[in-house]
């Protein structure tokens, strides 16, 4: 079987672990993310690797150690965004797990010892928390999170345990910077680039930084058809305001991308002024500055604009993450085996987040990026085609034969 088709079936085989419902929902913790994780340790196990589920819920999966080398740490996420696809994280995970298992077939000793990691939780789409595993491989995993509730008032630390994680451990996880030889994770593009280019694979230069604000707006519910218009203290129509405001920012600022993701009405009924509105604002730049600057200008007019309605508002910043360069001799050493399997070497930016953002404070990273049908991502219908899987494995399978650490 080639190793496009075996990365293909595991795929698919992976994306039946999901609620019911339009594409792949897998969230941290759920029954649908411990039974991924029985069939990644039997594929793990498979390709000679030995496998240990660690305090953070990531899957462990480790070549045969050859004391004296250096650890490459390769990986990326097993949990989706709610109706997410097949591919954005679980590429990163079984395209490696292909290659590895390739490897051990033909007994090959590699030159850096091996660890392929299944990543928790990098979407943070159950709790207001995000890069769960891979932070506590860098040793900046922040343990309030674990007290962080899901809708259903589950909290981060049952849902661990629930996998049969030690969240205990979780501090025993920081890896030893002197022993790693890098980090390397294989995502899908999340973006229209490579397939405009007509290239199966390209190099990332960097990982753009991130902030996300909850932003809670309370206003007074009242009756739909008796209430004057001008008397109104509605919450949506407060909240629209924010949704306009970000939108406005950001089309009229460069280099700065945002979104109002969720919103919650409440009580959410046909024939009562909204109350409350819970929402979140995320904001993403490859400058820091632009950042803050635009977070700065989009709170203070937010004060005025929602008063305007009468309503209060509060809101906290949940969750920041500063902008990431990928490390140039790893840039360079997937460029190499990139132009060695014939393609054209093409470096790209990621406006996605990724669990590099948290490894990169452990051990340079680097990030190969796989073309996806239409840039397609956090959609049912994201997918890739074989042969870019294939092209990709090779990459890869080239890149950690011809594996050094970077200094
Ligand atoms: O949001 C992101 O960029 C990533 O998919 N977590
Ligand atoms: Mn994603
Ligand atoms: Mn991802």
């Amino acid at each position: 079987m080639s190793l496009g088709k075996r990365i293909m079936d595991w795929s698919a085989q992976a994306a039946r672990h999901s609620e019911p419902g339009p594409g792949v929902t897998r969230l941290l913790g759920s029954p649908e993310h411990k039974a991924l994780l029985a069939d990644l340790d039997g594929w793990m196990q498979q390709a000679g690797l030995s496998t240990e589920l660690d305090g953070a819920g990531n899957l462990v999966g480790r070549t045969r150690h050859q004391p004296g080398l250096k650890t490459l740490i390769i990986g990326s996420h097993q949990d989706t965004v709610r109706q997410g696809g097949a591919f954005d994280g679980m590429l990163g995970i079984l395209l490696p797990l292909a290659v590895l298992q390739q490897l051990h077939e033909q007994a090959v000793t590699l030159p850096v010892n091996v660890e392929l990691i299944a990543f928790s939780d990098e979407e943070g789409a159950r709790f207001s928390s995000t890069l769960v595993g891979s932070s506590a491989l860098a040793g900046t995993f922040n343990p309030d999170i674990l007290k962080a509730t899901d809708r259903d008032g589950v909290t981060l630390e049952s849902a661990l345990r629930g996998l049969g994680a030690n969240p205990d451990q979780i501090p025993a996880l920081k890896r030893d910077p002197s022993k790693l030889a890098g980090f390397l994770e294989i995502h899908i593009e999340q973006g229209p680039v490579l397939e405009s280019l007509d290239l199966p694979v390209g190099v990332v230069s960097a990982i753009t930084g991130i902030e996300r604000h909850k932003v809670h707006i309370t206003g007074k519910a009242g009756h739909a058809g008796t209430t004057p218009m001008h008397l109104r203290q509605d919450a949506l129509l407060a909240a629209t305001e924010v949704v306009r405001a970000v939108n406005d920012l950001c089309q009229n600022t460069e280099e700065l991308v945002g979104v109002v993701g969720e919103l919650n009405v409440t009580p959410n009924a046909v024939n009562v002024i909204p109350s409350a509105v819970e929402l979140t604002i995320e904001l993403r730049s490859p400058v820091t500055r632009i950042r803050e600057t635009a977070r700065q200008q989009l709170l203070a007019q937010l004060n005025e604009r929602i008063a305007g309605h009468a309503c209060q508002w509060t809101h906290e910043r949940v969750y920041e993450q500063q902008e990431v360069d990928c490390s140039p001799a790893i840039q360079q050493q997937l460029a190499n085996a990139i132009a060695t399997c014939g393609w054209q070497p093409h470096t790209l930016f990621s406006g996605a987040g990724h669990d590099g953002l948290a490894m990169a404070k452990a051990t340079p990273i680097g990030m190969l990026f796989v073309r996806c049908t239409g840039g397609l991502s956090h959609h049912p219908e994201e997918a890739i085609i074989e042969a870019d899987a294939d092209a990709a494995a090779e990459v890869i399978k080239l890149a950690i034969l011809n594996w050094e650490a970077p200094v």
